[in-house]
């Protein structure tokens, strides 16, 4: 008994294992955050990850636990396997068939949470066009009209014999109703699918992976990976493609459309990034998750006069609010609301000592954020009734969208009040970037095509003649198992000084808006001559914000208009691009990801996949899939080899159309003239 307490006592001193901020992130702000909350006492996720290790089964993505006959665990032998495979499950399954089910359902997990966010917009629409909200109007009408034929709703009418346009309050009824009834149609096929270049369009037909509607797909994937039902890994990662197109052609972008016309299109706009926005002598709001539904009418409370006058009332300056994740960069596109912070950032904005209340939505929130700011005087409010928190100091507020104005009013009031509360000494990092957000398929037209020729056509030039060499989109997470923010601003860094220009979303556009890669002046310093020349010529950066997650349906309507405009092939895998996620974590990432290899698009991820314990399935998403959609995944988490496997993709796109000779000329013109420069 002695002896036992001496070991209990002796494990007790033993220091706690922390993170070392110097390996931990790239960010200076975020570094002496991770100190300070050392010294607080406070763990971080940056700890956590120091003393919580992945389980390396998992990792592989070859733990079954689907029955509870398992978990059963099938890791790869240390060696490899010489011969046949015999690893299985209690039930037989194969490595293959447990990981292409583990795949699958998380390609569910991430379709389920972007289009559930679809349909909440489309809901909210709807009662916009019934007149139920008067918070909520139709901010960019031209869009409707847009989208409009895409749901076979007409946008004019005959009368006496003449054409004329159609009510707007009619066609926005029909387009919310037919919008809605893409969840759950129960025949047909989704309507935006033909958005997409047509032979595309004829290659999902043709391997019968057209959506039928966007919850059928999610729902036969958790049918299909049940116990004892689909146990071939092709036609399991078949159904990752139609569910996976529900998203990125369905419920994303819905979501990206119709947040649009609420909420108005974004248009380029300057603003800043990183945790040195938050303001001492300011009430500070920190909003945090995904739907913009709530986050819109939260920064029109704020800046209502009543809010900041009642603000200065109660001892502050003002009201100064801050996103984090993507509601943050739905904030920034619209209204220049700065960013605060990436996925990683969330628990270090509290620990500021400045966050009066930091209100959260869906996705991406850390649980741990209610236990810190136990430790500040920050009220923590959760305001979706899918996402509370078990935690007593958290405030829940339900927020509904008939009474959007009063819930966001109520909320600004509760931070306000809480201004006079703070508690421990605050400490704001002093650092801040200034950022260029809100492009989108539209403004890329314009800047790239000028007022009058406003077309992709401008940019397809650019490409052919060389300049620049092809286009990335660059996006998803942070993860806590890699340097915060290194695989982003690496990888980035490295593609335009090869005249690759990128297209980023999500965490990543949060990270290029940290380490200032959002500017014109970034042309200047980090591109190569030919990119940089272009984003001098035009005055856009040569790293493009397009906005939140479910903003990667831009991306993919970017590049739809690219093969439009012509001379770079007839489909989206002609085009000399590719996409990346470099610190993916979610599984909205990789829903993400299975859409844009199905849609022809090279991928690569950085840190891992959970697909090493399964090497057939794993050749099969890295090879194989290419022959049948023209795109395929790959895995690399050193950022420079996986820049450097996108601009050989790139490379290779451009030799298949015939204009890789224009770029040698290109370079050769550089290199000459810098050597003239020299001499
Ligand atoms: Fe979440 Fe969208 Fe990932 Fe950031 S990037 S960690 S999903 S907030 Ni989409």
């Amino acid at each position: 008994m002695a002896e036992e307490n001496k070991t209990v006592k002796a494990k007790a001193v033993e220091p706690k294992k922390v993170a070392d901020p110097a390996t931990a992130t790239i960010c200076p702000a975020t570094g002496q955050m991770i100190t300070r909350a050392q010294e607080l006492g406070i763990d971080t996720v940056f700890d956590r990850a120091v003393t919580l290790k992945p389980c390396n089964i998992g990792m592989q993505g070859t733990c079954c636990k689907i029955c509870a006959m398992g978990p059963c665990r099938l890791p790869l032998p240390k060696g490899g396997i010489e011969g046949e495979d015999t690893r299985k499950g209690l039930c037989g399954a194969t490595a293959n068939t447990v990981a292409a089910r583990n795949f699958a359902r998380m390609v569910a997990a991430g379709v389920a949470a972007h289009s559930d966010h679809g349909r909440s917009v489309v809901e909210v629409f709807l009662s916009v066009a019934r007149k139920e909200t008067e918070d909520y109007t139709i901010k960019d009408p031209g869009k409707l009209l847009q989208i409009a034929p895409y749901f076979d709703v007409a946008t004019t009418v005959e009368v006496d014999g003449e054409e004329v346009d159609r009510d707007l309050d009619e066609i926005a009824l029909e387009v919310a109703e037919k919008a809605l009834n893409e969840w759950g149609k129960p025949e047909g096929e989704l309507s935006y699918l033909k958005r997409a270049p047509e032979p595309l369009y004829e290659k999902w037909k043709k391997n019968g992976v057209l959506p039928r509607n966007i919850d059928r797909e999610v729902v036969e994937i958790m049918h299909r990976t049940h116990m004892g039902v689909d146990q071939d890994y092709k036609n399991l990662v078949k159904q990752c493609t139609r569910a996976s197109l529900a998203d990125g052609w369905g419920g994303a972008m819905m979501a990206t459309d119709f947040q649009d016309i609420m909420f108005g299109s974004p248009s380029p706009l300057q603003s800043e990034a990183n945790m040195g926005i938050m303001k001492e002598d300011h009430v500070n709001i920190i909003i945090h998750g995904h739907e913009p539904v709530l986050s819109e009418m939260i920064v029109a409370a704020a800046q209502s006069k009543e809010m900041i006058d009642y603000a200065k009332e109660n001892g502050a300056k003002g009201i100064q609010l801050g996103g984090i994740c993507c509601t943050g960069n739905e904030i920034l596109q619209r209204h220049g609301v700065p960013t605060a912070g990436t996925f990683l950032q969330q628990e270090l904005a509290i620990i500021t000592g400045a966050c009066d209340a930091m209100v959260v939505d869906v996705q991406c929130v850390f649980q741990n954020l209610a236990n810190v700011a136990k430790c500040f005087h920050t009220k923590l409010i959760t305001t979706h009734p899918i996402a509370r928190m078990e935690q007593e100091n958290v405030l829940h507020i339900e927020f509904d969208e008939h009474h959007a104005m009063e819930d966001a009013k109520r909320i600004v009031t509760i931070a306000i009040d809480n201004f006079e509360n703070r508690d421990v000494e605050v400490m704001i990092p002093p650092h801040k970037s200034t950022q260029i957000a809100g492009f989108g398929v539209e403004s890329i037209e314009y800047h790239l095509g000028g007022t009058f020729r406003g077309s992709y056509y401008t940019l397809n030039d650019n490409i052919i003649n060389g300049r620049i060499r092809g286009v990335a989109g660059v996006v998803g997470c942070n993860n806590a198992r890699t340097k915060h923010n290194e695989g982003h601003i690496t990888i980035i860094k490295e593609l335009i000084k090869n005249d690759v220009l990128v297209l980023t979303t999500g965490c990543s556009a949060i990270a290029c808006g940290t380490h200032g890669l959002l500017t014109p002046e970034t042309a200047g310093v980090f591109c190569g001559p030919g990119l940089a020349e272009v984003c001098e010529t035009v005055g856009i950066p040569p790293v493009l914000h397009l906005g939140s997650c479910v903003d990667n349906s831009r991306i993919l309507l970017a590049a739809t208009e690219m093969v439009k405009a012509g001379g770079l092939g007839k489909d989206l895998c002609d085009l000399p691009a590719a996409g990346s996620a470099p610190e993916w974590m979610s599984e909205k990432a990789i829903a993400i990801g299975q859409y844009f290899v199905s849609s022809g698009v090279y991928t690569v991820f950085g840190y891992h996949m959970p697909l090493d314990g399964a090497p057939v399935l794993k050749a099969y998403l890295y090879n194989e899939l290419e022959t049948i959609y023209g795109g395929k995944w790959d895995c690399e988490p050193d950022p420079v080899k996986h820049a450097r496997l996108m601009i050989a993709h790139i490379d290779k796109k451009r030799k298949e159309l015939g204009i890789d000779k224009a770029r040698e000329r290109v370079l050769m013109d550089m290199a000459d003239r810098q050597k003239l420069e020299l001499a």
